[in-house]
């Protein structure tokens, strides 16, 4: 068949929209119509060139929802007309890592999702005969797409797939950090770095399970009212103060029972460690960091119990997960609504990342 979708040809390009070649669902594999897509920092991450496992041209997008239209030999829990949302972070139930309880990331199709093929080895788009690869194993900026079974979440149809989109990703990463990976307690002081899409689905989340405390921190003072909004109880702007980790272990009495890192840049993760509480403080680092490099602290910080973890896709077990959240978002308990700043047809997706760049958006939806 033929389908809509917008390409990447090559780094630093803005994408073209073009008809391209899907061929159907092969054996364990299902064709979605995408009905809503966000755009994540993580597509753009990939069209600038710098992600070292990115390779052109490429059909980019990873948090869409959908309606399964066909499904190939052997798919058993999906059927034509089920309501989904692809997954970057598959869930297979079978592989060591998804029979492992401390981790969610399904490695059995890791190493062909990150070539950009299916896990047969080749791609199901094309354009005049070449292939084009798909990414983080979703596609979702095109119209129509080619996932394996394992990587679906089945929700309740009646969720508004262009809100839900957005728990293919940045929801998920968020609330997840907080409620399946760092397992935040009722009473807990909590900092987060980074007012954006991750930042602010952290603080609702430690709302939701009862944290005490939830300071924001961040550069750009305009993220303060959605903060607020969400739960933030206090903030502070690094511009403004001479040390942000006096400033944090000062505002909640003697350092933070968990932080969350959510910008992606090592300075601010080393912030974020020895802002924790002596003893037990817990940092999460959720922000991407560029390609090479690392990050520091000294030891002894270590030593006198803080701790330091990380968190893909929130811990979620996608297949399992996604549709409770979904639920929560359909029972009001989650704000996803004031979170979809801008929406455009595929046509003008370009404007999407432009206004991720000028710090303008905090999720842009590609409606289909
Ligand atoms: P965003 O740009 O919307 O938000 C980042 C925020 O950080 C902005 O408000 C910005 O003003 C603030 N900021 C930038 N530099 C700062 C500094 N030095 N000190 C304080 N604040 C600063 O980004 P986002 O969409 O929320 O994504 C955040 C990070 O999470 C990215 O690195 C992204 O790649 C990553 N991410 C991780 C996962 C995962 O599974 N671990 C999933 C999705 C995204
Ligand atoms: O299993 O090695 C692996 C890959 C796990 C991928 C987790 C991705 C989390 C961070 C990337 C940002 C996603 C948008
Ligand atoms: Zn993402
Ligand atoms: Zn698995």
């Amino acid at each position: 068949m033929k389908t809509k979708a917008a390409v990447a040809f090559a780094a630093g390009k803005p994408l073209e929209i073009c008809e391209v070649d899907l061929e159907g669902p092969k054996a364990g594999e299902v064709l979605v119509e995408l009905k809503a897509t966000g755009v994540c920092h993580t597509d753009a991450f990939t069209l600038s060139g710098d992600d070292p496992e990115g390779a052109f041209p490429a059909i980019l997008g990873h948090e869409g929802a959908g309606v399964v239209v066909d499904v190939g030999p052997g798919v058993r829990s999906l059927k034509k007309g089920d309501t989904v949302i692809p997954l970057y972070t598959p869930e297979c139930r079978e592989c060591d890592y998804c029979l492992h309880p401390k981790t969610n990331l399904c490695q059995s199709i890791r190493t062909t999702q990150g070539q950009g093929v299916m896990p047969d080895g080749s791609s199901r788009f094309s354009l005049d005969g070449t292939p084009i690869r798909h990414y983080m194993g979703c596609s979702t900026f095109s119209n129509y797409t080619v996932l394996p079974e394992i990587a679906l979440a089945k929700i309740r149809s009646d969720a508004p797939l262009d809100k839900v989109c957005y728990i293919g990703c940045g929801v998920t990463t968020g609330v997840g950090a907080v409620i399946f990976d760092a397992k935040v307690e009722p009473g807990s002081r909590v900092v987060v770095f980074g007012l954006g899409g991750i930042g602010l689905n952290v603080i609702q989340a430690a709302r939701m399970v009862g944290a005490r405390q939830i300071v924001g921190v961040d550069i750009n003072p305009e993220k303060v009212a959605l903060a607020k909004q969400f739960g933030m109880t206090d903030f502070i702007n690094p511009k403004e103060v001479e040390d942000v980790v006096e400033a944090i272990v000062d505002i909640t009495h003697g350092g933070a029972d968990y932080t969350f890192e959510c910008i992606g840049n090592v300075n601010t993760m080393r912030q974020a460690l020895e802002s924790c509480h002596k003893g037990w403080g817990e940092s999460v680092i959720i922000g991407v960091a560029g390609a090479g490099q690392e990050i520091s602290t000294r030891p002894f910080q270590l030593v006198t119990g803080r701790v330091w973890r990380g968190s893909a896709f929130g811990g979620a077990r996608g297949r399992t997960d996604v549709p409770t959240i979904v639920d929560w978002y359909m029972e009001g308990r989650i704000n996803i609504d004031d979170l979809i700043t801008h929406t455009m047809p595929l046509e003008n997706i370009n404007e999407a990342f432009d206004l991720m760049h000028a710090g303008k958006s905090i999720r842009s939806v590609v409606l289909y």
